[in-house]
């Protein structure tokens, strides 16, 4: 509190110019800046996004006059990758740590919709590095290898007809997190006319969807010279070769075809001149700056806010980062607090659901238990019947047999002595008529037959019909005697 009432009391006070007596020395400050970061060194992050094979890594080696590591991708990749290269390169006595970031297998799949997004994704991340250590406590940002990506280089096929829609989708995804520049690449493979036309038709399909593209400074009094007509060059048209032609009495890079040459560097055969000259000579510091203070800063901001952070609280008035945390956290306690006891209510629900559904289920076994019970009593009841009734039927067999038994036993003694003892009229009639004496006993079996059988009609009859038979055989018998 007394420091920032002691700061007013300084802020108000008024300012006088005062003359110095001699040399003091700050004035070299410029000078200690300058050596301080030539010491610290430089670093400068391009990503160039373009089809496989339109160019990328040619143009790059044009840029930097080397040969960086060149893989040459594969038209049959199942998605777009990015692949960062970090090359330490110096000038004189200045080192620049240079990263350049190739998109691989962009614009080969049959189904584009999702290319941009692994590109957003790593411009993201290296936001999301940044920020990381810049909110630790203990940051050195000082010799932080900063990965943010300066310039997009957005590599457009020569044509000579339109923007594709692919090309379209991503500067507009791009736009708000890097600062992108369009080129046309193989500008050797146009014709001037044409050239014209296309660039014409690129700029306005970028204006008319609202793609926002770098545009150089014109606000700086040393870049406006140069720059103000720059922006109406765009984009460049390039052409990259590292072969080199002898042009006159001069070795040159150009690229030599049947009938003639193509000289990189000449600006009346390409705008290779220019780019190198915008990106790398004049606005280097400036897309630097641009990446920290405008990309970078969005990013920061929305990703504060969105964990929650606010530099005012509802009535407008300025609100600590302390106060924010006070907040967040009596907010996060009570959150936790209220979840923990929706959690709890739902366990014990939960636990008497259970409860529910164990007994349903258990008095549902019971039922099913007493049914085959029942069944199962049913069924022994049924047998024992079937049971008795079997006993009862062999009891009643076992009857017949021993009358049957005793029938036989007492016919084959009637067989020994058929005659004697005979005081049956029925019999004697039959031994008057009929000598033979086999006849007689089955006619006597018959008859013993027809008294032990129960009193059936059928029976009865038969036997008495037998007996008949047997007499009318007989009465037969005697005839043919
Ligand atoms: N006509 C013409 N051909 C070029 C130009 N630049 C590069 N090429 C040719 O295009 C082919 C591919 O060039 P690269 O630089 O390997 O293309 P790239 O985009 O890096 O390819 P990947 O890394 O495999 O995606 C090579 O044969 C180059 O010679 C140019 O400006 N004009
Ligand atoms: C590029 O590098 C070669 C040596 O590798 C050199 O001879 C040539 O002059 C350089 N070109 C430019 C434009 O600096
Ligand atoms: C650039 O190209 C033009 C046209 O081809 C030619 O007249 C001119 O001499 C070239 N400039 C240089 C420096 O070679
Ligand atoms: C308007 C203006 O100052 N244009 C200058 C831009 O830079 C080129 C050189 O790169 C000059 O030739 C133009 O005169
Ligand atoms: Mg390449």
């Amino acid at each position: 509190c007394e420091y920032t009432s002691l700061m007013r009391i300084f802020t108000n006070e008024e300012k006088r110019n005062l003359n110095l007596g001699g040399h003091v020395g700050f004035d070299s400050l410029p000078d200690q800046l300058v050596s301080k970061s030539i010491t610290q060194g430089f670093c400068f992050n391009i990503l160039c996004v373009g089809e496989t094979g339109i160019g990328k890594s040619m143009l790059m080696n044009t840029l930097f006059n080397t040969t960086f590591e060149n893989e040459e991708a594969s038209h049959y990749q199942n998605g777009v990758y990015l692949r960062p290269r970090t090359y330490d390169l110096q000038e004189s006595n200045v080192n620049l740590k240079l990263t350049i970031v190739d998109t691989v297998g962009f614009g080969d799949q049959v189904n584009k919709e999702e290319s941009y997004k692994p590109i957003v994704d790593y411009i993201d991340t290296q936001f999301e590095n940044y920020l990381q250590e810049e909110l630790k406590i203990k940051r050195s940002l000082f010799n932080y290898h900063d990965t943010r990506i300066h310039i997009c280089l957005y590599f457009i096929a020569p044509t000579g007809h339109s923007l594709k829609s692919l090309d379209l989708v991503t500067m507009k995804k791009l736009d708000s997190k890097v600062n992108i520049i369009p080129i046309i690449a193989k500008a050797d493979t146009i014709s001037k006319s044409e050239l014209h036309k296309f660039k014409i038709k690129i700029m306005s399909e970028l204006v008319s969807n609202g793609v926002q593209i770098y545009q150089f400074p014109t606000d700086d009094e040393a870049v406006t010279e140069i720059n103000s007509s720059m922006n109406a060059h765009l984009p460049f048209a390039v052409v990259g070769s590292i072969e080199e032609v002898k042009v006159g009495n001069k070795m040159v890079k150009a690229r030599q075809y049947p009938w003639g040459v193509v000289q990189v560097e000449n600006e009346s055969h390409c705008d290779f001149v220019k780019l190198r000259e915008m990106l790398i000579r004049v606005n280097m510091e400036d897309l630097r700056e641009q990446t920290h203070t405008r990309h970078y800063e969005l990013y920061r901001r929305c990703k504060l806010e969105e964990m929650g952070f606010k530099d005012t609280d509802p009535d407008s008035q300025p609100f600590s980062l302390q106060e924010t945390y006070e907040a967040k956290r009596k907010e996060f306690l009570s959150d936790l607090q209220r979840k923990e006891e929706e959690m709890r209510q739902m366990f014990v629900n939960k636990v008497k659901e259970t409860e529910a559904e164990l007994k349903e289920k258990e008095r549902e076994l019971h039922e099913k238990f007493e049914q085959l019970k029942r069944m199962h009593q049913e069924e022994k009841r049924k047998i024992e019947e079937k049971r008795r009734d079997l006993e009862e039927e062999m009891n009643a067999f076992n009857r017949k047999k021993v009358a049957a038994e005793t029938l036989q036993a007492q016919s084959l003694q009637g067989l020994q002595q058929p005659l004697r003892k005979d005081k049956d009229k029925k019999n004697r009639s039959v031994k008057t008529e009929n000598q033979s004496g086999v006849s007689l006993s089955s006619s006597r079996v018959m008859m013993a037959k027809a008294s032990v059988e129960p009193l059936n009609c059928d029976s009865w009859w038969q036997a008495m019909q037998c007996c008949t038979c047997l007499i009318q055989s007989a009465v037969w018998k005697k005839g043919s005697v």
